[in-house]
Protein backbone atom coordinates (compact mmCIF):
# COMPACT_ATOMS: atom_id res chain seq x y z
CA UNK A 1 0.00 0.00 0.00
CA UNK A 2 2.84 2.45 1.00
CA UNK A 3 5.01 3.64 -2.23
CA UNK A 4 8.81 3.68 -2.73
CA UNK A 5 9.61 0.33 -0.68
CA UNK A 6 11.20 -2.25 -2.30
CA UNK A 7 9.64 -6.08 -1.13
CA UNK A 8 11.61 -9.47 -1.60
CA UNK A 9 10.74 -12.24 -3.79
CA UNK A 10 8.89 -14.48 -1.59
CA UNK A 11 7.32 -17.39 -3.18
CA UNK A 12 3.70 -16.57 -4.59
CA UNK A 13 2.63 -20.31 -2.87
CA UNK A 14 2.87 -21.55 0.19
CA UNK A 15 3.81 -25.41 1.31
CA UNK A 16 0.91 -28.33 1.65
CA UNK A 17 2.89 -31.16 1.52
CA UNK A 18 6.45 -32.40 2.42
CA UNK A 19 8.93 -34.74 2.05
CA UNK A 20 11.77 -35.52 4.50
CA UNK A 21 15.32 -35.03 3.79
CA UNK A 22 18.60 -36.94 5.80
CA UNK A 23 21.79 -35.90 6.76
CA UNK A 24 24.45 -38.26 6.47
CA UNK A 25 27.36 -38.26 8.21
CA UNK A 26 31.00 -37.37 6.60
CA UNK A 27 31.78 -40.80 6.98
CA UNK A 28 29.14 -41.87 5.13
CA UNK A 29 30.02 -39.84 2.22
CA UNK A 30 33.75 -40.82 1.85
CA UNK A 31 32.48 -44.16 0.98
CA UNK A 32 29.51 -43.11 -1.32
CA UNK A 33 31.10 -40.64 -3.75
CA UNK A 34 33.98 -43.19 -3.63
CA UNK A 35 31.65 -45.79 -4.56
CA UNK A 36 30.10 -43.55 -6.79
CA UNK A 37 33.50 -43.04 -8.79
CA UNK A 38 33.78 -39.05 -7.84
CA UNK A 39 30.34 -38.80 -9.82
CA UNK A 40 27.50 -36.99 -8.45
CA UNK A 41 25.32 -38.03 -11.33
CA UNK A 42 26.06 -41.84 -9.76
CA UNK A 43 24.69 -40.98 -6.21
CA UNK A 44 22.02 -42.13 -4.73
CA UNK A 45 19.25 -39.60 -4.62
CA UNK A 46 18.89 -40.98 -0.92
CA UNK A 47 22.53 -39.79 0.21
CA UNK A 48 21.88 -36.51 -0.59
CA UNK A 49 20.76 -33.84 1.50
CA UNK A 50 20.01 -30.47 -1.06
CA UNK A 51 19.91 -32.06 -4.31
CA UNK A 52 20.90 -29.18 -7.15
CA UNK A 53 22.40 -31.58 -9.91
CA UNK A 54 19.29 -30.21 -12.37
CA UNK A 55 16.39 -28.20 -12.76
CA UNK A 56 15.25 -30.94 -14.88
CA UNK A 57 12.47 -32.51 -13.54
CA UNK A 58 12.91 -31.85 -10.26
CA UNK A 59 10.05 -28.95 -10.03
CA UNK A 60 7.45 -29.28 -7.26
CA UNK A 61 4.13 -29.23 -9.36
CA UNK A 62 0.91 -27.40 -8.19
CA UNK A 63 -2.18 -28.47 -6.54
CA UNK A 64 -3.45 -27.59 -10.02
CA UNK A 65 -1.05 -30.03 -12.01
CA UNK A 66 -1.88 -32.96 -9.49
CA UNK A 67 -5.07 -32.42 -9.81
CA UNK A 68 -4.89 -32.82 -13.64
CA UNK A 69 -2.95 -35.94 -12.61
CA UNK A 70 -6.28 -37.53 -11.75
CA UNK A 71 -7.72 -36.10 -15.26
CA UNK A 72 -5.31 -38.45 -17.21
CA UNK A 73 -7.39 -39.53 -20.47
CA UNK A 74 -5.05 -42.85 -20.76
CA UNK A 75 -6.53 -43.61 -24.39
CA UNK A 76 -4.43 -45.17 -26.81
CA UNK A 77 -4.85 -42.90 -29.30
CA UNK A 78 -6.59 -39.20 -29.43
CA UNK A 79 -6.22 -38.36 -25.49
CA UNK A 80 -8.28 -35.47 -24.42
CA UNK A 81 -5.07 -33.91 -22.09
CA UNK A 82 -3.31 -33.84 -25.59
CA UNK A 83 -5.83 -31.53 -27.08
CA UNK A 84 -5.51 -29.73 -23.75
CA UNK A 85 -2.15 -29.50 -23.97
CA UNK A 86 -2.10 -28.66 -28.23
CA UNK A 87 -4.25 -25.89 -27.09
CA UNK A 88 -1.28 -24.98 -24.32
CA UNK A 89 1.65 -24.89 -26.68
CA UNK A 90 -0.33 -23.12 -29.56
CA UNK A 91 -1.54 -20.08 -26.97
CA UNK A 92 1.12 -19.77 -24.74
CA UNK A 93 3.95 -20.08 -27.33
CA UNK A 94 2.28 -19.64 -30.82
CA UNK A 95 3.52 -22.53 -32.67
CA UNK A 96 1.07 -23.76 -35.08
CA UNK A 97 1.86 -27.69 -35.21
CA UNK A 98 2.84 -29.71 -31.48
CA UNK A 99 4.41 -33.27 -30.87
CA UNK A 100 4.80 -34.49 -27.51
CA UNK A 101 8.15 -36.41 -26.89
CA UNK A 102 9.05 -38.34 -23.49
CA UNK A 103 11.59 -35.36 -23.23
CA UNK A 104 14.03 -32.96 -24.88
CA UNK A 105 16.33 -35.13 -26.58
CA UNK A 106 13.32 -37.21 -27.82
CA UNK A 107 12.35 -33.70 -29.98
CA UNK A 108 15.71 -33.16 -30.47
CA UNK A 109 16.45 -36.56 -32.01
CA UNK A 110 13.57 -36.02 -34.35
CA UNK A 111 14.29 -32.51 -35.85
CA UNK A 112 17.90 -33.44 -36.02
CA UNK A 113 16.77 -36.50 -38.24
CA UNK A 114 14.46 -34.29 -40.30
CA UNK A 115 16.53 -31.42 -41.12
CA UNK A 116 19.96 -32.43 -41.25
CA UNK A 117 22.06 -34.85 -43.67
CA UNK A 118 25.39 -35.91 -43.71
CA UNK A 119 28.07 -32.80 -44.19
CA UNK A 120 25.87 -30.26 -42.52
CA UNK A 121 26.87 -27.47 -40.26
CA UNK A 122 24.46 -26.49 -37.59
CA UNK A 123 25.29 -22.90 -35.90
CA UNK A 124 24.40 -22.15 -31.98
CA UNK A 125 24.54 -20.03 -29.26
CA UNK A 126 26.90 -22.67 -27.48
CA UNK A 127 26.41 -26.29 -27.80
CA UNK A 128 23.88 -28.26 -25.29
CA UNK A 129 24.90 -31.83 -24.92
CA UNK A 130 21.95 -33.62 -25.87
CA UNK A 131 21.80 -31.13 -28.75
CA UNK A 132 25.04 -31.67 -30.70
CA UNK A 133 24.92 -35.05 -30.26
CA UNK A 134 21.90 -35.75 -32.09
CA UNK A 135 23.07 -33.10 -34.87
CA UNK A 136 26.09 -35.36 -35.03
CA UNK A 137 24.39 -38.29 -35.05
CA UNK A 138 22.53 -37.11 -38.28
CA UNK A 139 25.78 -36.52 -39.84
CA UNK A 140 26.01 -32.81 -39.04
CA UNK A 141 28.59 -30.81 -37.31
CA UNK A 142 27.94 -28.48 -34.18
CA UNK A 143 29.44 -25.10 -34.81
CA UNK A 144 29.39 -22.34 -31.73
CA UNK A 145 28.49 -18.71 -32.98
CA UNK A 146 28.04 -17.14 -29.49
CA UNK A 147 29.40 -13.95 -28.76
CA UNK A 148 32.74 -14.21 -27.39
CA UNK A 149 31.69 -12.72 -23.76
CA UNK A 150 29.93 -16.06 -22.90
CA UNK A 151 33.04 -18.05 -23.02
CA UNK A 152 34.28 -15.57 -20.58
CA UNK A 153 33.11 -15.97 -16.60
CA UNK A 154 33.97 -12.22 -15.76
CA UNK A 155 32.15 -10.50 -18.15
CA UNK A 156 29.39 -8.87 -17.06
CA UNK A 157 27.61 -8.43 -20.04
CA UNK A 158 23.88 -8.71 -19.73
CA UNK A 159 22.88 -10.95 -22.85
CA UNK A 160 25.59 -13.69 -22.85
CA UNK A 161 23.52 -15.91 -24.87
CA UNK A 162 23.29 -13.63 -28.02
CA UNK A 163 24.48 -14.87 -31.38
CA UNK A 164 27.61 -13.25 -32.97
CA UNK A 165 26.35 -11.84 -36.12
CA UNK A 166 29.61 -11.90 -37.76
CA UNK A 167 30.86 -15.69 -37.12
CA UNK A 168 26.91 -16.48 -38.45
CA UNK A 169 27.83 -14.76 -41.37
CA UNK A 170 31.08 -16.16 -41.83
CA UNK A 171 30.06 -19.35 -41.34
CA UNK A 172 26.98 -18.92 -43.88
CA UNK A 173 29.88 -17.64 -46.38
CA UNK A 174 32.10 -19.85 -45.79
CA UNK A 175 29.79 -23.23 -46.22
CA UNK A 176 27.12 -22.30 -48.21
CA UNK A 177 23.27 -22.13 -47.11
CA UNK A 178 22.40 -24.54 -48.74
CA UNK A 179 24.69 -26.41 -45.85
CA UNK A 180 23.20 -24.51 -42.98
CA UNK A 181 19.79 -26.71 -42.82
CA UNK A 182 18.85 -24.32 -39.64
CA UNK A 183 20.19 -22.27 -36.62
CA UNK A 184 19.94 -23.27 -33.24
CA UNK A 185 18.96 -20.67 -30.96
CA UNK A 186 18.46 -21.49 -27.50
CA UNK A 187 16.83 -19.27 -24.65
CA UNK A 188 18.33 -19.21 -22.17
CA UNK A 189 22.01 -20.76 -22.81
CA UNK A 190 22.31 -23.02 -20.15
CA UNK A 191 26.25 -24.36 -20.80
CA UNK A 192 27.12 -20.26 -20.55
CA UNK A 193 25.50 -20.26 -17.15
CA UNK A 194 21.97 -19.63 -17.70
CA UNK A 195 22.64 -16.51 -19.85
CA UNK A 196 19.90 -15.32 -22.21
CA UNK A 197 19.57 -13.72 -25.32
CA UNK A 198 18.31 -10.54 -26.07
CA UNK A 199 15.15 -9.32 -28.42
CA UNK A 200 17.27 -7.36 -30.24
CA UNK A 201 19.91 -10.04 -31.43
CA UNK A 202 17.34 -12.57 -31.97
CA UNK A 203 15.42 -9.78 -34.42
CA UNK A 204 18.99 -9.72 -36.17
CA UNK A 205 19.63 -13.28 -36.22
CA UNK A 206 16.24 -13.68 -38.10
CA UNK A 207 16.84 -11.25 -40.58
CA UNK A 208 19.59 -12.63 -41.87
CA UNK A 209 18.14 -16.07 -41.42
CA UNK A 210 15.61 -14.47 -44.12
CA UNK A 211 18.16 -13.03 -46.34
CA UNK A 212 19.64 -16.72 -46.55
CA UNK A 213 16.76 -18.81 -46.84
CA UNK A 214 17.41 -20.42 -43.48
CA UNK A 215 15.30 -21.91 -40.89
CA UNK A 216 15.38 -21.08 -36.96
CA UNK A 217 14.92 -23.93 -34.66
CA UNK A 218 14.06 -22.73 -31.21
CA UNK A 219 15.46 -24.74 -27.96
CA UNK A 220 12.88 -22.86 -25.78
CA UNK A 221 14.15 -25.26 -22.40
CA UNK A 222 14.28 -22.16 -20.51
CA UNK A 223 12.26 -19.21 -22.80
CA UNK A 224 10.08 -18.03 -19.89
CA UNK A 225 13.73 -17.46 -17.47
CA UNK A 226 15.27 -16.13 -20.61
CA UNK A 227 11.76 -13.55 -20.62
CA UNK A 228 12.07 -12.44 -17.69
CA UNK A 229 15.65 -11.12 -17.88
CA UNK A 230 14.43 -9.28 -21.46
CA UNK A 231 11.64 -7.60 -19.40
CA UNK A 232 14.57 -6.75 -16.52
CA UNK A 233 17.21 -5.38 -18.74
CA UNK A 234 15.99 -5.06 -22.03
CA UNK A 235 15.20 -1.69 -23.48
CA UNK A 236 11.33 -1.15 -24.14
CA UNK A 237 10.52 -4.72 -22.24
CA UNK A 238 10.10 -3.38 -18.73
CA UNK A 239 6.28 -3.02 -19.38
CA UNK A 240 5.49 -6.26 -21.00
CA UNK A 241 4.46 -9.05 -19.21
CA UNK A 242 6.64 -12.19 -19.41
CA UNK A 243 4.04 -14.07 -21.26
CA UNK A 244 3.97 -11.33 -24.11
CA UNK A 245 7.48 -11.73 -24.28
CA UNK A 246 7.45 -15.55 -24.48
CA UNK A 247 5.07 -15.45 -27.53
CA UNK A 248 7.23 -12.75 -28.90
CA UNK A 249 10.60 -14.53 -29.16
CA UNK A 250 8.68 -17.97 -29.80
CA UNK A 251 7.20 -15.81 -33.27
CA UNK A 252 10.91 -14.95 -34.31
CA UNK A 253 11.38 -18.57 -34.78
CA UNK A 254 10.12 -21.44 -37.08
CA UNK A 255 10.79 -24.63 -35.26
CA UNK A 256 11.04 -25.64 -31.06
CA UNK A 257 12.40 -28.61 -29.20
CA UNK A 258 11.50 -28.34 -25.86
CA UNK A 259 12.25 -29.88 -22.31
CA UNK A 260 9.24 -29.43 -20.61
CA UNK A 261 11.28 -31.10 -17.37
CA UNK A 262 12.49 -27.00 -16.46
CA UNK A 263 10.56 -24.27 -17.09
CA UNK A 264 6.77 -25.66 -18.04
CA UNK A 265 7.18 -27.42 -14.38
CA UNK A 266 6.56 -31.26 -14.63
CA UNK A 267 8.45 -34.16 -13.77
CA UNK A 268 8.39 -36.07 -17.17
CA UNK A 269 8.10 -34.04 -20.66
CA UNK A 270 8.70 -32.10 -23.92
CA UNK A 271 7.71 -31.88 -27.41
CA UNK A 272 8.92 -30.68 -31.13
CA UNK A 273 6.79 -27.74 -32.31
CA UNK A 274 6.61 -26.57 -35.71
CA UNK A 275 5.05 -23.99 -38.07
CA UNK A 276 5.92 -25.88 -41.22
CA UNK A 277 3.24 -28.40 -42.39
CA UNK A 278 5.94 -30.75 -44.20
CA UNK A 279 7.96 -30.69 -41.10
CA UNK A 280 4.90 -31.38 -38.65
CA UNK A 281 4.23 -33.99 -41.19
CA UNK A 282 7.35 -36.25 -41.39
CA UNK A 283 7.96 -35.40 -37.82
CA UNK A 284 4.25 -37.55 -36.82
CA UNK A 285 5.72 -40.06 -39.28
CA UNK A 286 8.72 -40.66 -37.10
CA UNK A 287 7.76 -40.13 -33.90
CA UNK A 288 5.25 -43.55 -33.91
CA UNK A 289 8.76 -45.08 -34.89
CA UNK A 290 10.77 -43.70 -31.64
CA UNK A 291 8.28 -42.88 -29.23
CA UNK A 292 4.56 -43.32 -29.66
CA UNK A 293 1.68 -42.02 -31.32
CA UNK A 294 1.50 -38.45 -32.10
CA UNK A 295 -0.98 -37.87 -29.77
CA UNK A 296 0.64 -39.14 -26.74
CA UNK A 297 5.08 -39.66 -27.88
CA UNK A 298 5.90 -41.53 -24.88
CA UNK A 299 3.92 -39.86 -22.24
CA UNK A 300 0.97 -40.70 -20.39
CA UNK A 301 -2.59 -38.54 -20.57
CA UNK A 302 -1.99 -37.67 -17.37
CA UNK A 303 1.60 -36.26 -18.24
CA UNK A 304 0.08 -33.88 -21.09
CA UNK A 305 -2.34 -32.17 -18.63
CA UNK A 306 0.21 -31.68 -16.10
CA UNK A 307 2.20 -29.86 -18.83
CA UNK A 308 -0.81 -27.85 -19.92
CA UNK A 309 -1.24 -26.49 -16.95
CA UNK A 310 3.02 -26.40 -16.07
CA UNK A 311 3.07 -24.36 -19.19
CA UNK A 312 0.81 -21.49 -18.24
CA UNK A 313 1.64 -21.47 -14.42
CA UNK A 314 5.24 -20.97 -15.85
CA UNK A 315 4.82 -17.87 -17.77
CA UNK A 316 3.12 -15.90 -14.83
CA UNK A 317 5.07 -13.12 -13.94
CA UNK A 318 4.70 -13.58 -10.16
CA UNK A 319 6.25 -17.26 -10.39
CA UNK A 320 8.96 -16.35 -12.52
CA UNK A 321 10.17 -13.54 -10.11
CA UNK A 322 10.39 -15.68 -7.27
CA UNK A 323 11.81 -18.65 -9.47
CA UNK A 324 15.00 -16.35 -10.51
CA UNK A 325 14.73 -14.27 -7.29
CA UNK A 326 15.89 -16.97 -5.25
CA UNK A 327 18.34 -18.06 -7.55
CA UNK A 328 19.79 -14.77 -7.38
CA UNK A 329 19.86 -14.66 -3.58
CA UNK A 330 22.53 -17.59 -3.82
CA UNK A 331 24.15 -15.95 -6.06
CA UNK A 332 24.62 -12.94 -3.98
CA UNK A 333 25.21 -14.90 -0.66
CA UNK A 334 28.36 -16.63 -2.62
CA UNK A 335 29.41 -13.27 -4.10
CA UNK A 336 29.43 -11.36 -0.43
CA UNK A 337 31.55 -14.73 0.57
CA UNK A 338 33.78 -13.51 -2.74
CA UNK A 339 33.36 -17.37 -4.17
CA UNK A 340 34.09 -16.79 -8.11
CA UNK A 341 30.83 -16.93 -10.10
CA UNK A 342 29.95 -17.19 -13.34
CA UNK A 343 28.75 -13.48 -13.86
CA UNK A 344 26.37 -11.88 -14.38
CA UNK A 345 23.73 -14.16 -12.32
CA UNK A 346 22.44 -17.01 -14.81
CA UNK A 347 18.55 -17.84 -14.03
CA UNK A 348 18.59 -21.86 -13.16
CA UNK A 349 21.22 -21.91 -11.34
CA UNK A 350 24.59 -20.15 -9.75
CA UNK A 351 27.46 -21.16 -11.79
CA UNK A 352 30.88 -21.91 -9.50
CA UNK A 353 34.32 -20.99 -11.74
CA UNK A 354 36.25 -24.34 -10.97
CA UNK A 355 39.09 -22.93 -12.97
CA UNK A 356 39.55 -20.21 -10.29
CA UNK A 357 38.70 -21.81 -7.01
CA UNK A 358 40.95 -24.27 -8.07
CA UNK A 359 43.91 -22.79 -10.13
CA UNK A 360 46.34 -25.55 -8.73
CA UNK A 361 44.26 -28.50 -10.79
CA UNK A 362 44.99 -28.60 -14.22
CA UNK A 363 42.02 -29.22 -16.72
CA UNK A 364 43.20 -32.69 -17.59
CA UNK A 365 42.64 -33.53 -13.90
CA UNK A 366 38.51 -32.30 -13.57
CA UNK A 367 38.61 -28.72 -11.98
CA UNK A 368 35.01 -28.99 -11.66
CA UNK A 369 34.24 -32.66 -11.22
CA UNK A 370 36.86 -32.91 -7.92
CA UNK A 371 34.85 -29.35 -7.36
CA UNK A 372 31.59 -30.88 -7.28
CA UNK A 373 33.18 -34.19 -5.15
CA UNK A 374 34.20 -32.35 -2.78
CA UNK A 375 31.19 -29.61 -2.07
CA UNK A 376 29.02 -33.36 -1.82
CA UNK A 377 31.61 -34.50 0.55
CA UNK A 378 31.14 -31.37 2.74
CA UNK A 379 27.73 -30.90 3.10
CA UNK A 380 25.63 -33.96 1.05
CA UNK A 381 24.79 -30.93 -1.50
CA UNK A 382 24.94 -32.29 -4.96
CA UNK A 383 25.65 -30.19 -7.58
CA UNK A 384 26.96 -31.24 -11.64
CA UNK A 385 29.96 -30.92 -13.35
CA UNK A 386 29.63 -28.31 -16.58
CA UNK A 387 33.82 -28.04 -17.79
CA UNK A 388 35.69 -30.75 -20.00
CA UNK A 389 34.16 -33.93 -18.75
CA UNK A 390 30.61 -32.69 -20.20
CA UNK A 391 32.40 -30.99 -23.20
CA UNK A 392 33.49 -34.85 -24.21
CA UNK A 393 35.63 -35.45 -27.27
CA UNK A 394 36.23 -34.14 -30.28
CA UNK A 395 34.23 -36.27 -33.11
CA UNK A 396 37.20 -36.57 -35.46
CA UNK A 397 40.48 -36.07 -34.12
CA UNK A 398 38.84 -37.97 -30.51
CA UNK A 399 40.73 -35.51 -28.45
CA UNK A 400 39.03 -33.65 -25.35
CA UNK A 401 37.44 -30.41 -25.86
CA UNK A 402 39.02 -27.93 -23.91
CA UNK A 403 36.00 -25.71 -23.15
CA UNK A 404 37.26 -22.18 -21.93
CA UNK A 405 34.30 -22.68 -19.17
CA UNK A 406 35.20 -25.13 -16.39
CA UNK A 407 31.99 -24.72 -14.00
CA UNK A 408 29.79 -26.53 -11.27
CA UNK A 409 26.24 -25.52 -11.31
CA UNK A 410 24.33 -25.51 -8.77
CA UNK A 411 21.12 -25.66 -10.31
CA UNK A 412 17.85 -24.92 -8.20
CA UNK A 413 14.72 -26.87 -8.51
CA UNK A 414 11.54 -24.80 -8.95
CA UNK A 415 9.27 -24.31 -5.80
CA UNK A 416 11.06 -26.84 -4.28
CA UNK A 417 13.68 -25.63 -1.77
CA UNK A 418 13.98 -23.08 0.76
CA UNK A 419 15.57 -19.52 1.74
CA UNK A 420 17.09 -21.70 4.64
CA UNK A 421 18.65 -24.13 2.11
CA UNK A 422 19.75 -21.66 -0.01
CA UNK A 423 21.97 -20.47 3.10
CA UNK A 424 23.10 -23.93 4.10
CA UNK A 425 24.27 -24.37 0.26
CA UNK A 426 25.84 -21.05 0.40
CA UNK A 427 27.87 -21.75 3.54
CA UNK A 428 29.05 -24.63 2.64
CA UNK A 429 30.55 -23.50 -0.72
CA UNK A 430 32.17 -21.09 1.12
CA UNK A 431 33.75 -24.17 3.69
CA UNK A 432 34.86 -25.75 0.33
CA UNK A 433 36.29 -22.63 -1.05
CA UNK A 434 38.27 -21.31 2.22
CA UNK A 435 39.93 -25.09 2.27
CA UNK A 436 40.52 -25.06 -1.58
CA UNK A 437 44.33 -25.56 -1.29
CA UNK A 438 44.55 -29.14 -0.37
CA UNK A 439 41.93 -30.22 -2.97
CA UNK A 440 43.56 -32.43 -5.61
CA UNK A 441 42.05 -33.93 -8.74
CA UNK A 442 41.05 -36.42 -10.28
CA UNK A 443 42.21 -39.08 -13.19
CA UNK A 444 39.20 -40.81 -15.20
CA UNK A 445 39.23 -44.39 -14.95
CA UNK A 446 35.69 -45.25 -16.95
CA UNK A 447 34.66 -43.27 -20.26
CA UNK A 448 31.47 -44.10 -21.46
CA UNK A 449 31.34 -43.25 -25.89
CA UNK A 450 28.12 -41.43 -25.35
CA UNK A 451 27.33 -38.03 -23.11
CA UNK A 452 30.45 -39.40 -21.19
CA UNK A 453 30.14 -37.42 -18.33
CA UNK A 454 26.59 -39.11 -17.01
CA UNK A 455 28.70 -42.40 -16.22
CA UNK A 456 32.50 -41.61 -16.03
CA UNK A 457 33.85 -42.74 -13.19
CA UNK A 458 37.09 -41.42 -11.62
CA UNK A 459 39.60 -42.13 -8.87
CA UNK A 460 41.81 -39.45 -6.46
CA UNK A 461 45.05 -38.67 -7.40
O1 LIG B 1 16.84 -33.66 -20.55
P1 LIG B 1 15.92 -33.50 -21.74
O2 LIG B 1 16.11 -34.57 -22.71
O3 LIG B 1 14.50 -33.33 -21.35
O4 LIG B 1 16.31 -32.10 -22.43
C1 LIG B 1 17.51 -31.89 -23.08
C2 LIG B 1 17.93 -30.47 -22.99
C3 LIG B 1 17.90 -29.70 -24.12
N1 LIG B 1 18.27 -28.39 -24.08
C4 LIG B 1 18.68 -27.80 -22.94
C5 LIG B 1 19.09 -26.37 -22.97
C6 LIG B 1 18.74 -28.52 -21.76
O5 LIG B 1 19.13 -27.91 -20.64
C7 LIG B 1 18.37 -29.91 -21.77
C8 LIG B 1 18.49 -30.72 -20.62
N2 LIG B 1 19.14 -30.28 -19.56
C9 LIG B 1 19.43 -30.94 -18.45
C10 LIG B 1 19.09 -32.38 -18.23
C11 LIG B 1 20.14 -30.22 -17.42
O6 LIG B 1 20.41 -30.78 -16.34
O7 LIG B 1 20.43 -29.04 -17.66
Amino acid sequence: MYKNNKRSWAEPFKIKMVEPLFMTTIKDRLRYIEEAGYNTFLLRSKDVYIDLLTDSGTSAMSDRQWAGMMLGDEAYAGSENFYHFEAAVQKFYGYKHVIPTHQGRGAEHLLSRILIKKGDFIPGNMYFTTTRLHQELAGGTFVDVIIDEAHDPESEFKFKGNIDLQKLKDLIESKGADKIPYICVATTVNMAGGQPISLQNLKEVRQMADVYGIDIVHDMTRVAENAYMIQQHETGYEKKSVAEIVREICSLTDHATMSAKKDALVNIGGFLATNKDDVYTEASNWVVVYEGLHTYGGLAGRDMEAMAIGIAESVQDDHIRARIGQVHYLGQRLIDFNVPVVMPLGTHGIFLDAKRILPHVSQENYPAQTLAAELYLDSGVRSMERGIVSAGRNEVTGKHNYPKLELVRLTIPRRVYTQAHMDVVAESVQAVYENRAAVKGLEMVYEPKYLRFFQARFRKL
